[in-house]
């Protein structure tokens, strides 16, 4: 049997964010074309201080062989089945075992103040030796540091100690919006990006009881986020450095022309030219054939001029060098362009 997973819709009117509830049917039509009648949704359903759940409801009635498994997430913790109404809607407002075809899941609420260690105690004696599920909505400790840049803090955390003490043989997590896999750790992200944050094509995630395998589907969305940073350093080739990198970037969306329209994006240039407005140029040219974020256009006001030959040898030379540095960017670690952007500042004395 296989179940869907998903979380981190964030609905609100479908007048303001039509985009949410589309991605939240293509999920239905493409697990009803797939005959899975079990989709979990895992907290964040709707948007914070949002309590218009009608269109919500008559979009479930219409996918009606479609069991919904929801649990309240930090947005919407006060949802339940006494204000959302539906035959195939099941809200879980207190942790709750259920068992699916022979599959044991553990349903566990988002709630402030608490890790969710302890509200898996409450329950261990249900699922103590069981080969069981755990769905809840908070952080992962050994997860990515700041998984969630626009909540900062931390939201009833899960940590390693946790799934050694419970094991859990699969852990379903809604909060993060970025799909995040790690070991038995789940986030299936947001199936539609809701700000330049979530970038890229989006997905939910299937889970297969037979074969305890748990695979991404991609999501049809109707809007597609990119960003794109590029960092300059002044060289006779500048321009042509500039250009193929946008055409490798592109390349990377993975994404068919047909599908062009959806994309926003937000494009900016940081670091020092040789000459600003050639810069601002390519980079019009190079994403001409796409939507900006909010129509801001490109952006280079972190981008200065230099005209110092010897300055820009070194710069060279530097940034060369942390590309071949045989160094674990990223995680806990500065990224790659952020070690070089704060090279060049002490290159250039900002
Ligand atoms: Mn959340």
């Amino acid at each position: 049997m296989k179940i869907a997973i998903t979380a981190d819709l964030h609905l609100r009117n479908s007048g303001e964010h039509p985009e949410r509830y589309n991605a939240l049917q293509n999920i239905f039509e493409q697990t009803t074309a797939e005959s899975i009648e079990h989709l979990i949704i895992a907290g964040d359903l709707f948007d914070k201080d949002f309590h218009d759940y009608s269109e919500f409801e008559a979009l479930c009635k219409k996918y009606s062989k479609l069991q919904l498994h929801i649990i309240p997430g930090n947005h919407d913790p006060n949802i339940s089945g006494k204000r959302i109404v539906g035959n195939n809607i099941q809200i879980y407002t207190a942790p709750t075992v259920i068992e699916i075809d022979s599959t044991t899941l553990l349903f566990i609420p988002y709630e402030e103040k608490v890790s969710l260690g302890e509200k898996i105690a409450e329950k261990e004696v249900q699922i103590v030796g069981k080969n069981w599920i755990l769905v809840a909505h908070g952080d992962f400790y050994e997860g990515v540091k700041e998984q969630n840049p626009q909540e900062p803090g931390v939201y009833m955390p899960i940590s390693r100690k946790d799934l050694d003490r419970f094991n859990p043989r699969i852990v379903l997590l809604g909060h993060s919006h970025q799909p995040l896999s790690q070991g038995k750790v789940h986030f299936p992200g947001s199936p539609c990006g809701l700000g330049i944050n979530d970038k890229g094509k989006r997905s939910f995630l299937v889970y297969d009881t037979s074969d305890e395998n748990i695979f991404p589907r991609v999501v049809n969305t109707d809007i597609l986020f990119f960003d794109e940073s590029f960092i300059i350093v002044p060289a006779d080739n500048e321009l042509d450095f500039l250009q193929q990198e946008i055409k490798k970037r592109i390349e990377f969306w993975n994404i068919d022309p047909s599908d062009y329209a959806k994309v926003r994006v937000r494009v900016k240039a940081v670091g020092y030219a040789t000459d600003r407005g050639t810069i601002q140029a390519a980079l019009k040219q190079g994403f001409e054939k796409f939507k900006y974020f909010n129509d801001e256009g490109p952006m280079i006001d972190e981008l200065s001029v230099s005209l110092d030959h010897q300055l820009a040898a070194i710069a060279e030379q530097t940034t060369k060098l942390i590309d071949e540095l045989d160094w674990a960017f990223g995680g806990d670690e500065p990224t790659k362009d952020q070690v070089k952007i704060a090279a060049l500042s002490i290159i250039y004395k900002d």
